[in-house]
């Protein structure tokens, strides 16, 4: 089995739904959900005008290598009727791969670790929440959220 790290946002319909749909499809018998963040409302970044988005990441163990990780997480995105029409625009579902194993890889498909995720606050805080001990880039997670710069993130409480 193999540890990775997901990044799950939504800003359209009801994102909450959209959300726990996702994770209800990601647990199967190749992908083992661990652990879960909080749920965040988040600034839109990079396309601004769009509504907020929700966020949250999970660890997850796996017997999928990237590759077939990644097809399993756009099989539900498409599932969950994501439509790409803007680039960073709005969209029902957006499951993305942060960190699998020790992994360093960039090639047309995909990149791990996720090429932008130690500039977003709505990807770090969720993950720090979850692993406190993480290294990214050779750097403690800790330390790469004490000094970035982020945009607005506020942690949600249903009861
Ligand atoms: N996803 C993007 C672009 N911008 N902004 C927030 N706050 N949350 C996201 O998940 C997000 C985004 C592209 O995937
Ligand atoms: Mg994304
Ligand atoms: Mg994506």
């Amino acid at each position: 089995m193999n540890k990775a790290y997901l990044s799950l946002g939504s800003n359209l319909g009801n994102k909450k739904e959209n959300i726990e749909n996702a994770l209800k499809y990601l647990e199967s018998e190749s992908v083992h959900i661990v652990s879960v963040s909080s749920y965040y409302e988040t600034e839109p970044v990079g396309y601004t005008d769009q509504d907020w988005f929700l966020n949250m990441a999970i660890q997850i163990e796996t017997s999928l290598n990237p590759y077939e990780l990644l097809l399993y997480c756009q099989e539900i995105e498409q599932k969950l009727k994501r439509k790409r029409i803007i680039r960073w625009g709005p969209r029902t579902i957006d499951i993305d791969i942060l960190l699998y194993e020790n992994i360093y890889m960039n090639d047309e498909k995909l990149t791990i670790p996720h090429p932008r995720m130690i500039e977003r606050a709505f990807v770090m805080i969720p993950l720090l929440e979850i692993n406190k001990d993480l290294m990214i880039d050779q750097k403690p997670i800790k330390d790469i959220v004490k000094n970035m710069k982020k945009e607005e993130i506020r942690k949600v409480c249903y009861e």
